[in-house]
């Protein structure tokens, strides 16, 4: 018999709500998480300036209606304590520390087809044993610092954003280098140039970044909000994005140019990206529409940075507006008229190498005492290959998945019986609010699981006829929206050899809420269950 019903891997949003979900069905649970806290994303990236860019009234649980009316957001977008705080609340409340074990990174885990059970192994060298195999990896664990030459003799501390030291790490005065403009790096960049004697970003591509105008919940606000949230968290499950936005519902292509300058800038007063992208329902499926927003964002950087050969520099022209995720702050573009902040382009001067004292590009040279990668991460497919997974026949996922993945509903993989992802690639995951996406994918396993039960099944594996099927729609989906025209991580452009293959769903949370549930009320069509 098996150690247990379910191993978990990882500890953040998903295998949090793993452990509680799959607990109170009744099944035996561990988790094994690598992190020394609980909390994944949300642990790993302890960067200055890390905030979420959705709300917090949505990007939190919602399977406790006594959790959402009892804890209190401070902010409108939580910084990375709060959300840590929260989880680590959530684990509390629910009583789910016995059943995660810290500090122990899964290295492996092993389909045994003669006793129908997974064996997992973790770096202490201990192996268990489960029914079930649930990865809850997290999208954007697997970080990655490009192969500089000579980094290995940088004389000062260097860090990739996703390890900063949790003791904090004082760049008071010093030169800093900041390799990446994205999310991240542009979070992170506002907080340097505060303290830093001298802040060199190192540019490959600009971005686009709308401000977050975040501020304090006010409690009067935060009592009518919570009246009303279980109706709320319906929507959200209902809507595209994971989110309840009110877009005008009109295409811009069809507005007169006045009338959408005004819409625009409305929203982007009003802070945040989702409904700003959200004001037309052309911007991410139509190029002309797309381009319209788009200049205007370069004109909101041309107000804010007074030089403009420098705001030229800055102004995203390589990709549609959205088709890479969209950044958000209110800090980033003003930032470059400080003395101390320099832009240093690497699209036309790509870096050469680092030296003991800095940092050399092809056209110059600059001296540095620490240097802050933001060049982000594997994302959606490094922190499922990275570990050994092997399924029928000893196939090892990586195997698999070396022209790309492939999966059913980004919930379960070909080969791999008993094995689910939650907010795999194939799934609305990172195109969605993580928490919703999250949500749905761990009911809709620990029912799929129960359903087993109940009908005497004890194995559940995806077809591979289903499977590529769901993979022509997901690609099929995306190819008709701006995404691909995008060099993004969504795409694994980011990652040199990456097999080039969209990877989220983007046929929106609603619809592939009910194409799941559709599976689910059809005895898991496209599966075949077994004993
Ligand atoms: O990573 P990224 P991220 N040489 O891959 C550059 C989420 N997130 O950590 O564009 C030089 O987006 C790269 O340049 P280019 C969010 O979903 C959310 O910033 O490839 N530069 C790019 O500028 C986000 O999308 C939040 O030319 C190199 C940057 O590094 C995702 O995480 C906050 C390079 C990487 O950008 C990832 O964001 C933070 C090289 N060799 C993150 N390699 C919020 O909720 C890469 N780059 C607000």
């Amino acid at each position: 018999m098996a150690d247990v019903d379910v191993a978990v891997v990882g500890a953040g949003f998903a295998g949090i709500y793993a452990v509680h979900a799959f607990r109170s069905a009744g099944l035996t649970v561990r988790a094994f998480e690598a992190g020394s806290g609980i909390g994944g994303t949300w642990f790993w990236n302890c960067y200055p300036g890390a905030r979420c860019d959705v709300e917090s009234k949505d990007y939190s649980y919602s399977f406790s209606p006594e959790l959402e009316q009892e804890w209190s957001w401070s902010e409108r977008y939580p910084a990375q304590p709060e959300v840590l705080r929260y989880l680590n609340h959530v684990a509390d409340r629910f009583g789910l520390w016995p059943f995660i074990q810290l500090n122990t990174r899964v290295t492996g885990a092993t389909w045994d087809s003669a006793r129908s059970e997974w064996v997992v192994t973790t770096d202490d060298g201990a192996q268990r044993t489960a029914r079930f195999c649930v990865l809850a990896v997290g999208c954007l664990s697997a970080y990655q610092v490009p192969s500089l030459p000579g980094l290995e003799s940088f004389a000062g501390p260097w860090y990739h954003t996703s390890r900063w030291p949790r003791a904090g790490m004082d760049l008071t005065g010093q030169r800093v280098g900041l390799i990446g403009t994205g999310s991240t790096g542009i979070q992170v960049a506002p907080e340097i140039a505060g303290v830093a004697s001298q802040l060199y970003v190192f540019q490959r591509t600009a971005n686009f970044s709308v401000p977050n105008r975040n501020r304090a919940i006010d409690p009067e606000w935060e009592r009518a909000f919570k009246a009303n949230y279980r109706s709320y968290r319906k929507q959200a499950q209902e809507s595209f994005l994971g989110v309840p936005l009110t877009g005008t519902g009109r295409p811009a292509l069809a507005e007169p140019a006045e009338q959408i300058q005004r819409n625009l800038m409305e929203r982007w007063q009003a802070g945040g990206g989702m409904p700003f992208l959200g004001a037309y329902t052309d911007v991410l499926v139509d190029r002309a529409a797309n381009d319209i927003v788009a200049e205007f964002m370069r004109d909101r950087i041309r107000e804010a940075v007074d030089d403009p050969q420098l705001a030229e520099l800055l102004s995203p022209r390589a990709f549609p507006v959205g088709a890479k995720r969209l950044c958000q702050s209110d800090d980033y573009f003003a930032m470059f008229n400080q003395p101390n902040v320099t832009l240093v382009d690497i699209r036309t001067a790509p870096i050469d190498s680092v030296y003991p004292g800095g940092l050399r590009t092809s056209a110059a040279s600059y001296e540095l005492d620490a240097l802050v990668f933001a060049t982000g991460f594997d994302a959606l497919t490094g922190s499922l290959t990275r570990i050994d997974v092997r399924g029928t026949g000893g196939v090892a996922l990586a195997e698999k998945w070396a022209a790309g993945p492939r999966t059913y509903l980004g919930v379960a993989t070909a080969g791999f019986p008993n094995m689910f992802m939650v907010t795999g690639p194939g799934s609305p995951s990172v195109l969605s609010n993580m928490v919703v996406s999250i949500e749905q994918h761990v009911e809709w396993i620990r029912d799929c699981v129960g359903y087993l039960g109940s009908y005497g099944f004890s194995i559940v594996e995806a077809k591979p006829s289903a499977e590529d099927a769901w993979m022509a729609h997901v690609t099929e989906v995306a190819h008709s929206t701006v995404f691909p025209l995008a060099d993004s991580w969504y795409i694994g452009a980011n990652i040199p050899g990456k097999p080039r293959v969209f990877m989220p769903y983007l046929g929106g949370v609603g619809p592939y809420r009910s194409r799941c549930d559709e599976v689910a009320a059809a005895g898991y069509e496209g599966f075949v269950l077994s004993v």
